[in-house]
């Protein structure tokens, strides 16, 4: 009903309105891009978490990583809790302090934490326990190559990932790194889980294109809630 502007409204109508805003009040969209693999579309007001991630940047800022191979990714980096994910020439791992501060990693926030485990729970994954949450920015041009998460201990575990600020086009190929992919736009508020039979599935993001978000600017954030140990 969004652009219509009478307020002269048949009863069914009227009906159908009161139905759509319980649902975007009570309920998210649940699409499920392939087995193992929910996204919950707009199920978190990332207002609520904005001051959250510009305090942890504070204490560990953001800092674009190097591969193995001496490339830099294209994203800025940081993390928050117990675990970061860090990669630099000598590969990807995890560690308990941030290699720039020399310090523990934020803790994570409880809102953070809360979000994460509610949304596994309502992808089918109780008892999610994130240790580790991977926070990437995107400027326009940024993307991310096709990628398998596989550096975490617990494969059994989901991996919860939240979108935040502009639009980007996510894909998923699958077990293999080539071949056909399946696409979805993401937007602010949106959650991915990732678990199951789709857990080690490569995927990645395409370069973003500009845009601009009220909050956020031309900017996209990704927080990926992780059981790394
Ligand atoms: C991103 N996401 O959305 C990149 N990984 O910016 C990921 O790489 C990802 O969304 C594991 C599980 C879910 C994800
Ligand atoms: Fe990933």
């Amino acid at each position: 009903m969004r652009g219509v502007k009478s307020n002269i409204m048949p009863v069914a109508g009227q009906e159908m309105k009161k139905a759509s805003m319980m649902r975007d009040l009570f309920a998210s969209d649940t699409v499920d891009i392939c087995p193992g693999m929910v996204l919950l579309r707009q199920f978190v007001d990332t207002a609520e978490l904005q001051p959250e991630l510009e305090s942890i940047l504070t204490v560990s800022p953001l800092r674009r990583m190097q591969t193995s191979r001496g490339f830099y990714l294209s994203v800025q980096s940081s993390n928050c809790g117990q675990l970061g994910w860090v990669s630099d020439r000598q590969g990807y791992r995890y560690s308990t302090l941030d290699p720039l501060t020399g310090q523990s990693w934020p803790a994570m926030p409880k809102a953070f934490r809360a979000l994460a485990q509610h949304a596994a729970e309502c992808a089918g994954f109780p008892g999610f326990m994130p240790d580790g949450c991977l926070i990437n920015q995107y400027q326009p041009g940024a993307q991310m190559g096709a990628h398998q998460d596989r550096d975490e201990a617990d494969a059994d575990a989901p991996i919860v990932s939240v979108s935040m600020g502009i639009d980007a086009r996510f894909f998923v190929t699958g077990p293999e790194r080539r071949g056909r992919s399946s696409a979805v736009d993401l937007s602010d508020g949106d959650v991915v889980v990732f678990g199951g039979p789709a857990r080690h599935h490569y995927h990645g993001v395409r370069k973003l294109k500009f845009s601009e978000h009220p909050r956020f600017g031309a900017v996209r954030w990704n927080l990926t809630f992780r059981k790394a140990g």
